[in-house]
């Protein structure tokens, strides 16, 4: 095995194992019958069948889910186009501190390198945020995509593809809410002016896939995560019986779908959001394109008072996503110049999210700045 620069080598605790666990229980959930008015039996076998993959993962795949397979590949392709550029080239729309979206090659996940390269694109252009985190400044700002000239097509084939993947991600948290007992409209007026992205993720081939990982443990900060993967595979879940990193077999136009920690907010535990991780190997490359459905950066995320009483009373603190966003955003600069921290914004807030609870009972509440 070849040697790595030393960033990228992961504590021997998260290390990848080299046996690989495969569970032949993942849930696969079939959305064909979702448009079917007629047949509510059906409905309500998909909305049971998600409570229960909501309950014991965490996550869940989805096939025949709507989005058009071939919106689906190009994006795949104008991915592998863009990433097969000369570095100096995909540098032309490289992120920093003004320009918070595009191209980087130097994410963290816990103060460990990610052995990956990224794009990152908001999903509502512009995307309103606060300015700061400070509680009192009323101020917004505006985040933009940077499109790169090469390949042409990239903005036309990335919008068209969101705007599918959104529908999705709606319609998964309509079927969500209605697992919980609520309304299927209870969540959206959340997303009206959602904060939601999307990252391209190259994971080059590695020399020791052993010591690195394409993207450290984590869980996803924002509502959930609609995840395409390539047929390489690499993504691993933690199961929550017995703690084992189970890998997620792709199944080709399937969906993987993660819950993140806004919804382990608002179920107030009832669910709970997905560990998860991905590996990489010496031989191939892998790509990955996950959306984040966040909420608007107004929104107060707090446990909903229909599923909270006096007997479960909540248990989080209620706190405001943009500035909870925004802090995380302006920490991870300051840490930026020493390159110990993930630069993240918007899909990944998650990387720190709720992680580090230390009680269910204990209240959270996002630290002050
Ligand atoms: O590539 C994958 O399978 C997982 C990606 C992921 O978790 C992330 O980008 O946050």
């Amino acid at each position: 095995m070849g040697e790595i620069n030393p960033d990228f080598i992961q504590p021997p605790e998260h290390r990848p194992k080299l046996s690989i666990i495969e569970a032949e229980d993942i849930p696969l959930i079939d959305l064909s019958a979702i448009n079917s008015i007629s047949n509510p039996e059906a409905i309500e076998r998909i909305v049971r069948e998600i409570g229960n993959a909501c309950k014991q993962w965490g996550f869940f795949q989805v096939i025949n889910h709507g989005v058009p397979v071939d919106k689906l590949q190009k994006i795949e392709a104008v991915t592998r186009k863009f990433f097969a550029q000369p570095l100096e080239e995909k540098r032309k729309t490289r992120r920093d501190e003004t320009n918070v979206l595009g191209y980087y090659e130097k994410e963290n996940t816990k103060n460990v390198r990610d052995w990956k390269e990224v794009f990152d694109l908001t999903v509502e252009e512009p995307t309103l945020v606060p300015a700061s985190p400070d509680p009192e400044d009323k101020e917004e700002t505006e985040w933009t995509n940077q499109w790169p000239k090469h390949p042409p097509e990239m903005r036309e084939v990335c919008e068209e593809y969101v705007r599918q993947v959104e529908k999705l991600a709606l319609k998964l948290m309509g079927l969500i809410a209605l697992s919980l007992g609520l309304p299927e409209n209870r969540f959206s007026s959340y997303f009206k002016d959602q904060t939601s992205s999307i990252t391209l993720n190259y994971y080059l081939p590695c020399p020791s896939p052993q010591l690195a990982l394409g993207v450290g443990h984590h869980k996803d900060g924002g509502a959930l995560t609609v995840l395409a993967q390539d047929d390489v595979g690499g993504l691993e879940i933690k199961r929550k019986t017995d703690g084992e990193w189970i890998r997620v077999k792709p199944i080709p136009n399937a969906y993987v779908i993660n819950l993140g920690d806004c919804l382990q907010v608002w179920s107030n535990e009832i669910y709970e959001s997905s560990e998860h991780r991905a590996i990489v190997n010496s031989k191939k490359e892998r790509f990955s394109i996950p959306y984040f459905l966040c909420p608007a950066h107004y929104t107060v995320v707090k446990p909903l008072e229909e599923l909270t009483n006096e007997q479960n009373p909540p248990r989080y603190r209620p706190y405001s996503w943009g500035k909870f966003i925004t802090h995380r955003k302006l920490s991870n600069f300051k840490k930026l110049n020493v390159e110990t921290s993930k630069f993240t914004i918007s899909g990944y807030p998650n990387k720190w999210g709720l992680e580090g609870i230390p009680s269910n009972n204990m209240l959270f509440q996002v630290p002050d700045v």
